[in-house]
């Protein structure tokens, strides 16, 4: 099969098509072609990265330590990049993958600029007829969607929104806005926000921060990298990725203590401690029953609400600031570096929305309900994703019955291992709804998931097989343990992006796959020894 990437209108055929060039992207590219496959990746935007290449929103940063956040393949592509920080901003992490693509050619084998319209099966050809933004038409025998779960970005639909006369921009699609002595607007406060108000409040010249939900912050305890731990990690690379491989969240954590009751109060509280001083992501998961047993839960929220009405000066305002209408860790967690801080200052201001909602935008700004104009030059909007099916529904993934993969999906998603879905042949969602996903470190979600497809396609080379597709037994069965594992989490109960509820009878479907990376390893191992056992061939 030809490599060349320039297309005809008839279009090359291609074992893989690619779409998305992300951090998954980029490996599974080069992964495919690593094995001999002729691949081609397309990507919407004009380069590499993906969510680090939209979000580039002032204080972009990882969640997790980028120690962990990266590559683990190959050992000497992790010794040759020190991370600056603990926790690498984005345009680090951009970097990173810029010289990852560049490094293993990725880049050549990719077109950009182009927008996946649609991806329809042809059962007689046994492959994927792929049409590209502008008419062309690629074909493949096999289709990976690696358009990500957080990259399709909520709309703001505010009304009045075309009558403001400065500018507005999304988190997700950053460009470059006047914040510098302007009066800004942030509306959100998630993860983005939270994020992206810590560095516009010390930019703007007056920030207004436009909340509806209150969320629970925890500081990262950023600072510069350690290089010894760098030095640790580095010698032993493969040994780090079967340890990480191995955890529940896909990364190095201080270990779940056991239960709550296991400690006397004293001793909760000085674990709680430790772990406030660690930072980040480690208070998730201190109490193995924290994530069940509401009184648990409340326990550690409130730990973290004490510690973080602490750092805010006016008491009322800590109120507003406090999470009081879920338990921790029911979303994900907000990691930041100087949130709370930033309402110590004069010209940072909270808007309560849940309290006085927004009405609409106006020529100058914004109009609440109770008809408070604040006079705003800029707003962003970090309002998060349609996540899981947002950017698979856009790419209009085909079957030979005209249907696409979210058809099925009506009262949640239903898949074989997060990754394939019944009635698509020859098709992987990456990261996909019931795969561990947005609840683990992505990066290792998506060289697991790349690989498992690798292997694949290898084993059905080697037999001759043609056309893959998860048998509806396997689908049904990955799809009950997926929502038995999630049955007891308080977070099944709680409405967010992770969670779909079925509007007639309320029912509710948690998404990811809660069992834990190292659960859903070994599942993912055992299915590969049992001859891809779960998988119909032809
Ligand atoms: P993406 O990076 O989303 O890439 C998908 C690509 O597909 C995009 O470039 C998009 O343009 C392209 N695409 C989509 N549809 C089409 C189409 N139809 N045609 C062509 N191209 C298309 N996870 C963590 O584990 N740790 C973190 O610290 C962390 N931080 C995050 C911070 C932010 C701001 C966000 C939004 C997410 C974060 N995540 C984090 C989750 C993040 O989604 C993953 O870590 C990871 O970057 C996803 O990589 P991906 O390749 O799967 O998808
Ligand atoms: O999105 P979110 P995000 N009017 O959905 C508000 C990853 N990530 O982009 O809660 C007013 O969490 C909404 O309010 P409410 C990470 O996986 C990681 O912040 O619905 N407000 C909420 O406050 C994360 O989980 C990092 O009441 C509206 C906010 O917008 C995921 O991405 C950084 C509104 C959306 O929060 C998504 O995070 C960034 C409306 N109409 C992202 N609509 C790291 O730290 C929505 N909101 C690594």
């Amino acid at each position: 099969m030809s490599m060349d990437v320039e297309l005809t209108p008839a279009g090359p055929e291609y074992d893989v098509i690619v779409v998305g060039a992300g951090m998954g992207g980029i490996y599974g590219i080069h992964r495919f072609r690593q094995q001999g496959l002729s691949v081609i990746g397309i990507e919407a935007a004009s380069d590499v990265g993906g969510v680090w290449f939209h979000n580039a929103y002032p204080g972009a940063r990882v969640d997790i330590e980028s120690d962990n956040y990266c590559y683990f393949f190959d050992p000497e592509l992790y010794q040759e990049w020190q991370w600056s920080e603990r926790y690498a901003a984005q345009p680090e992490i951009l970097r990173y993958l810029n010289h990852v693509a560049d490094k293993y050619g990725v880049r050549d084998h990719i077109r950009f600029n182009t927008r996946v319209e649609s991806a329809v099966w042809d059962a007689e050809a046994n492959q994927y007829a792929v049409t590209a933004e502008g008419g062309d038409v690629l074909t493949s025998r096999f289709l990976v969607m690696a358009t990500g779960q957080l990259s399709k970005a909520r709309k703001p639909a505010f009304d009045g929104i075309d009558d403001f006369q400065g500018e507005w921009v999304q988190s997700s699609q950053w460009r470059d806005v006047p914040l510098e002595g302007k009066r800004v607007g942030v509306i959100g406060t998630g993860s983005s926000g939270v994020q992206a108000i810590t560095v516009i409040g010390g930019i703007a010249e007056q920030t207004y921060v436009f909340q509806r939900t209150a969320n629970y912050s925890i500081p990262a305890q950023n600072r510069p990298a350690d290089s010894n731990r760098f030095a640790r990690l580095a010698a032993k690379v493969p040994d780090v990725w079967d340890e990480i491989i191995a955890s529940p969240g896909g990364l190095i954590l201080p270990p779940v203590m056991g239960k709550a009751s296991d400690f006397p109060p004293e001793q909760r509280q000085a674990i709680l401690e430790e772990r406030w001083a660690f930072g980040g992501q480690s208070l998730l998961s201190v109490f193995s029953d924290q994530g069940v047993d509401p009184e648990v839960n409340e326990m550690v929220s409130e730990f973290v609400r004490q510690k973080s009405r602490k750092r805010i000066d006016d008491p009322v305002l800590a109120e507003k600031l406090m999470c009081t209408t879920y338990p921790i860790g029911v979303r994900r967690i907000c990691i930041d570096t100087g949130y709370y801080e930033r309402f110590n200052q004069d010209n940072v201001h909270l808007v309560d929305i849940r309290e006085d909602p927004i009405e609409r935008i106006t020529q100058t700004g914004i109009q609440l309900r109770s008809g408070e104009h604040i006079d705003l030059d800029t707003i962003v909007f970090a309002l998060g994703f349609n996540a899981f099916t947002g950017a698979l529904d856009n790419a209009r993934v085909t079957n030979e019955r005209g249907r696409h993969p979210s058809d099925r999906w009506a009262r949640g998603p239903r898949t074989f291992l997060g990754l394939t879905t019944c009635e698509f042949p020859n098709l992987f969602i990456i990261t996909g709804p019931a795969s561990p996903s947005v609840l683990s470190n992505m990066n290792l979600a998506n060289v697991q998931h790349m690989d498992f497809v690798g292997d694949l396609i290898a084993y059905m080379d080697e037999h001759g097989y043609t056309r893959v597709e998860p048998t509806k037994e396997a689908e049904d069965a990955w799809t009950d343990h997926a929502y038995a594992v999630a049955e007891p989490l308080l977070r099944r109960a709680h409405d967010n992006y992770m969670v779909h509820v079925n509007q007639d009878d309320g029912t509710r479907v948690f998404i990811p796959y809660a069992g834990g990376v190292g659960q859903y390893v070994e599942k993912c191992k055992e299915v590969v020894a049992n001859d891809y056992e779960g998988f119909s061939f032809k």
